[in-house]
């Protein structure tokens, strides 16, 4: 008899086959409900979710043929219905065909999945970079070395931590999501991420599903990837490498503004501001907050 955890297991399966992978999402966050991926908002998020449709309709197919094979094998060929099992052992056709039609949808897999490298991998000349640190505070660093270097120190460079759950639930933005302060980008423009952990530290991760780039920042290498985000909005991640004790607990929020906004918001950080004042500022450029998941 099936179980009710089966049951459920198996209900989740049959929707993910036939849920397209936007159904439920949005972008930046994750919704309850929700099977598939956050909205795509860069050119490879939007590969990588074109090409798990792709592989959603491969691997369907295989399954379906697979056991749709298995259940005629059971049906036709058991003890009562062939009770005069055949002797053959050797068919070329047939051994030559089940080795070659896998060769050939593997290769067939092989060429988009080696496109998604590439375009991931191979970074476009950047319009801008950002530098960003996973300290052993759990929290990050984000150092804008484009908006000018001083004493051989970028002048932007700032902590983003955690937003304290009274201050999310005051300023209704998701507790365990929501930072303090946000990274800012321009929309539409090209970004290199230059993703590093202190040198003191361990290991952490940088990503945002929306953006489709996750990324572990490593003390003592540097690591680089980049976006182009092309929807402005408010994008949530998380440290997605198990980093130690406050691992949950360091998330990751980056606005997507227009050009004006940038320029206004990189103005304003150039002239060093208190944190009040900047919390005030932020208000003025803050883009409309993603649907929420529960609350
Ligand atoms: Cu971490």
């Amino acid at each position: 008899m099936m179980t009710k955890s089966w049951g459920r297991a198996l209900v989740a399966m049959l929707a993910m086959m036939l849920a397209p992978v936007s159904a439920l999402a949005a972008a930046g966050i994750a919704v309850d409900g929700q099977i598939g991926f956050q909205d795509a908002v860069t050119p490879v998020a939007e590969y990588i979710h074109w090409f798990h449709n792709i592989l959603l309709v491969i691997i369907t197919v295989i399954v379906v043929f697979v056991l749709g094979l298995l259940l005629y094998v059971m049906w036709r060929f058991n003890a009562k219905a062939n009770p005069v099992p055949s002797k053959t052992t050797h068919h070329a056709l047939l051994e030559v065909a089940w080795t070659v039609i896998p060769i050939i949808i593997l290769v067939v897999i092989a060429i988009p999945s080696l496109r998604l490298l590439y375009l991931q991998r191979d970074i476009p000349v950047a319009d801008m970079t950002i530098k960003a640190i996973g300290n052993p505070g759990w929290n990050w660093t984000y150092q804008y070395p484009d908006l000018g270097i001083e004493n051989d120190e970028p002048k932007v460079s700032f902590i983003q931590n955690l937003l304290p759950e009274d201050q999310a639930k005051a300023k209704n933005v998701p507790y365990l999501l929501a930072a303090d302060v946000p990274m800012v980008v321009p929309v539409n423009k090209t970004v290199k991420m230059i993703i590093t952990s202190d040198p003191a530290g361990i290991i952490h991760a940088w990503t945002i599903p929306s953006f489709g780039m996750k990324i572990d920042a490593v003390p003592g290498r540097l690591n680089e990837d980049w976006f182009k985000a092309t929807r402005e909005g408010v994008y949530y991640g998380q440290c997605s490498e198990l980093c130690g004790k406050n691992h949950a607990f360091m998330p990751i929020e980056v606005w997507v503004v227009d050009d004006a906004k940038f320029k206004a918001w990189s103005d304003f950080v150039l002239t060093g501001p208190d944190d009040a004042a900047l919390q005030d500022f932020l208000k003025t450029i803050m883009p409309a907050q993603p649907m929420m998941a529960s609350n």
